[in-house]
This record gives C-alpha cells, structure tokens and sequence, in this order.
C-alpha cells in the first residue's frame, strides 16, 4: 500500500478503501497520532484548499468528511490513550448555533476522554442556552466551543456572554477552537483561552484543571 494511499481516499471521498488501509498501517505497527497527523489532516487540508478554489463541491466534501470519519472511528480506542488517567473534571463540548461542522470537534472530544475527562458532547448547531443548562446540569468545570464558520464563530461571543452573566455559571473556563478562531479572537469575547489543535486544546484544559 503506497503510503500516502489515505492521504488520497481522504481526497477522493474513497469510503470502500479507507477501513481496510487504515487497519492495515495499525497492523503494521504505525502509530495512531502518526496516520492522523500524517495523513488523513493533510487529506483534509487539501480538501479544504480545492473546495476553496471551486475544484471540489459540496457532495464531494461530504463524501471526503465520510471517510474522515470512518478513519477516526478506527483510530478512536487508540487515540483514546490510557482511560484509567479519570479525573473528576467534566467538559461540556459542542459545535456553536448555525455550524454543522463537527470533524475537529469530535477529535478534541476522543482526547479528552483519553486525557480521562468526563465529556459531554452535545453535538452541532448548539443554542447558547444548552450549553448554560447542560452545564448547570453536569456542573462541568470547562465548556469547549467549535465553530468552522466565519459567519458562526460570533455565536461563540453569546455563548460567553451568557455565562458571564449567569451567576452560577460565571467562573467556568471557556475554550474555544476551530480554524477560523484566534487567540486574539478568544481574547476579544472574554473567552478563557484558545487552541489551535486537539493535542493543545488537552493542554488548554489540564492547565485550566490547575495540571
Ligand atoms: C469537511 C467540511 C465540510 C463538511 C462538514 C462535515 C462534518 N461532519 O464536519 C460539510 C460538507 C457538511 C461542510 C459544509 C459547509 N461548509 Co465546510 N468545510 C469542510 C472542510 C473541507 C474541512 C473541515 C474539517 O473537518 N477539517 C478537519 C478538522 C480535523 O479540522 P478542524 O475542524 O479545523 O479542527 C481542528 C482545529 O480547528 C481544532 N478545533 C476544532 N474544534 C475545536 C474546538 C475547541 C474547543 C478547540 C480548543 C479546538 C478545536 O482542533 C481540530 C483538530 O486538530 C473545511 C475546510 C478547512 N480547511 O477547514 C470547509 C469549510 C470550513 N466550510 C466552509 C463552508 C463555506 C461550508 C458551507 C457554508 C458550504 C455551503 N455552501 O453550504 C457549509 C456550512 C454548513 C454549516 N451550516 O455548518 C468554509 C468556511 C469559510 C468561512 N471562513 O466561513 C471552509 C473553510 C471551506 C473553504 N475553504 O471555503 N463543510
């Protein structure tokens, strides 16, 4: 199997092959995190950039996301790292009002759980107010907001608001991502920090846990 074969059903929305080629380097011995960040973000990255220049449609993407998804589904329990490492903290993390976009999403959610946090997912197209009540709910420390969006990511600026004016809800650490978001921007809407990838969104919320 060529090595960038992933990389290239990532590309061509290729769902019939992706199972087989990705169990395949797991059997091989090649690291999860490695076919990850070695192939199947890439996959994606180019994706974006032909959707970009109008070379690749929206069914297309659908079909590329499709066979992103199927790789993480396989890669997730070694993705997953070491469940026994529980802490008590638990995360609220969703997708902001008006995004359907839920790929980086989930992939923060899958480290999370493998960093040995409690999560809650709520999915996409998340209300402000549900993040409010599930929080409440959950009494979760940390709430983690995703938008892909330009137009979305000002949802994100609601959803702070909303805590930061809710008595009981107004100390909880808000960390917010996705590629149109900054650090400026995180700073901006009185969000508590910003990462720009799963691996740093973990460190964001363990140093959030005081770790
Ligand atoms: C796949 C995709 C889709 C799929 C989504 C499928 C799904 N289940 O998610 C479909 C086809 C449905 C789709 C639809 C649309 N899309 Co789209 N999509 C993409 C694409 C190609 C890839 C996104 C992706 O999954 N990347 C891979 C993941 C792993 O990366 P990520 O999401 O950035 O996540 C990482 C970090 O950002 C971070 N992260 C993410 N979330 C969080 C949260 C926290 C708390 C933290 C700390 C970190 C973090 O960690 C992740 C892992 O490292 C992007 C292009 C791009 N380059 O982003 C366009 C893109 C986001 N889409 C775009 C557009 C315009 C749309 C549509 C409006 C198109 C249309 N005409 O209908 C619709 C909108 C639908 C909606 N209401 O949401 C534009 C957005 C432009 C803009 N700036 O606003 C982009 C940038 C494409 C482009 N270049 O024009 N899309």
């Amino acid at each position: 199997m060529p090595s960038d074969s992933i990389q290239q059903a990532i590309i061509m929305g290729n769902v019939a092959s992706i199972s087989a080629d990705v169990n395949q380097l797991l059997s091989e011995g090649v690291n999860s995190q490695k076919i990850l960040d070695e192939q199947l973000l890439p996959g994606m990255a180019i994706v974006g950039e032909r959707f970009k220049r109008n070379e690749m449609f929206l069914p297309q993407v659908l079909m590329s996301a499709q066979v992103m998804q199927t790789a993480i589904d396989i890669l997730k329990p070694h993705l997953s790292g070491n469940p026994e490492a529980r802490h008590r903290e638990t995360v609220i993390i969703g997708t902001v009002k008006g995004d359907m976009h839920d790929i980086g999403k989930n992939l923060v959610r899958i480290m999370l759980i493998g960093a040995g946090f409690e999560v809650i997912d709520l999915g996409v197209n998340v209300p402000a107010q549900r993040f409010l009540d599930e929080s409440l709910k959950h009494q979760a420390a940390i709430v983690c907001l995703s938008a892909l969006l330009s137009s979305t990511m000002n949802n994100m600026r609601e959803v702070v608001q909303a805590f930061r004016n809710h008595a009981d809800l107004k100390d909880t650490k808000i960390l917010i991502g996705g590629a149109p978001v900054s650090r400026e921007f995180s700073q901006n809407i009185g969000a508590d920090g910003y990462a720009p990838t799963a691996p740093a969104a973990i460190e964001q919320v363990q140093h959030f846990c005081g770790q």
